[in-house]
């Protein structure tokens, strides 16, 4: 297998490097640093980094050569960015994500997996959600994954692409910058424990979310990349858990009391997610397995600088 990771300096897209390398695939990082560190990145024989932008198909052309597989992580992440500036996003997230896909279908890739995202459902109309329920975003960011689908979905028909979009849910772990403007609750918890300053919930904390490991989600790309199912797949636990529980834990494993500030709730947050994850557990043969003190230890520890 030659993978092509686009994003792959990233948070998801560096974690699924090492899983790749770990099933012998070569692999080669397509990134524009934007957000993406090479530090991220395992020096290794077999992972080659190639700088360039999806927005420029020059960039992709060069990219594409000996390539079989494509993992399309590249994106706009931020909800907030796509709001503030749609067309940026759009330049990115759907016209980004259509050079790749083009370059799919050109270059006769064997199979392409990419990020699509829990995003697309807006507030949900029935929980747990399953990927047969109404697409209904509330963001640019999640019209744009939702048309990605779409493009995907139409390219399989027209060209016999082998396409896959993976509909993650509330990822945690090592290498997600509590800094940046998509830093979840987990990673901006952790570094508040770091600094040992307050943690401010939104709310009074019974939202619930399901929270699902970098190291799963990597490896659920790696399965998808391997399994001939198309169309879409949520990439989720199955448990859903409230802040407050999730605070709970922390401070076990922080091994005292954390303080906790309430405020408002935000505009737009959804009180409550859970996915159905039988699609991934039979198709993808695959069950994000880690236990949710086991990933907050492993972050914790990567956060505060203890060797495992
Ligand atoms: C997640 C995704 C987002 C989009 C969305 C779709 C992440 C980081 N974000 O947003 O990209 O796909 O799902 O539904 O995965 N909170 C606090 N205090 C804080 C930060 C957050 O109380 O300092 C709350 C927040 O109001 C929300 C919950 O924690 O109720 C989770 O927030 P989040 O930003 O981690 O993720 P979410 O689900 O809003």
């Amino acid at each position: 297998m030659h993978v092509l990771v686009t994003g792959g300096a990233g948070f998801i897209g560096s974690h699924s490097v090492e899983a790749l390398l770990k099933i012998g695939a070569q692999v080669r990082v397509f990134d524009n640093f934007s957000s993406g560190n090479r530090q991220n990145l395992p020096s290794h024989a077999d992972v080659e980094v190639c700088t360039g932008d999806i927005r420029e198909p020059k960039d992709l052309a060069q990219a594409f050569i000996g390539i079989t597989h494509v993992l399309h992580l590249a994106a706009q992440v931020s909800v907030q960015d796509s709001i503030a500036q749609p067309t940026h996003s759009c330049g990115i997230n759907i016209q980004g994500f259509l050079n790749v896909l083009d370059k799919v279908r050109t270059h006769q890739i064997e199979r392409m997996v990419y990020a699509s995202s829990a995003a697309v459902y807006g507030h949900p109309q029935r929980l747990p959600l399953s990927e047969e329920d109404l697409v209904q975003p509330i963001s640019p960011y999640g019209l744009e994954k939702s048309i990605n689908d779409q493009y995907a979905s139409l390219f399989h028909s027209l060209y016999g692409c082998s396409a896959l979009g993976l509909r993650y849910f509330n990822v945690y772990g090592p290498r997600q910058d509590p800094k940046s403007p998509y830093a979840g609750v987990i990673s901006k918890f952790m570094d508040c424990v770091r600094q040992n300053q307050p943690l401010t919930v939104f709310g009074d904390g019974s939202q619930t979310r399901d929270f699902v490991f970098v190291k799963d989600v990597a490896q659920a790309n790696v399965k998808a990349l391997q399994a001939k199912a198309k169309g879409v797949c949520h990439v989720a636990t199955g448990t859903s858990r409230s802040l407050l529980d999730m605070i709970h834990v922390l401070s076990k494993i922080a091994g005292r009391d954390l303080q906790v500030i309430h405020q408002n709730t935000q505009a737009g947050d959804i009180p409550h997610s859970a996915a159905q994850v039988e699609r991934l557990n039979s198709e993808m043969e695959m069950v994000c397995a880690t236990e949710f003190q086991d990933g907050l230890i492993i972050l914790m520890n990567d956060v505060l600088g203890v060797k495992e």
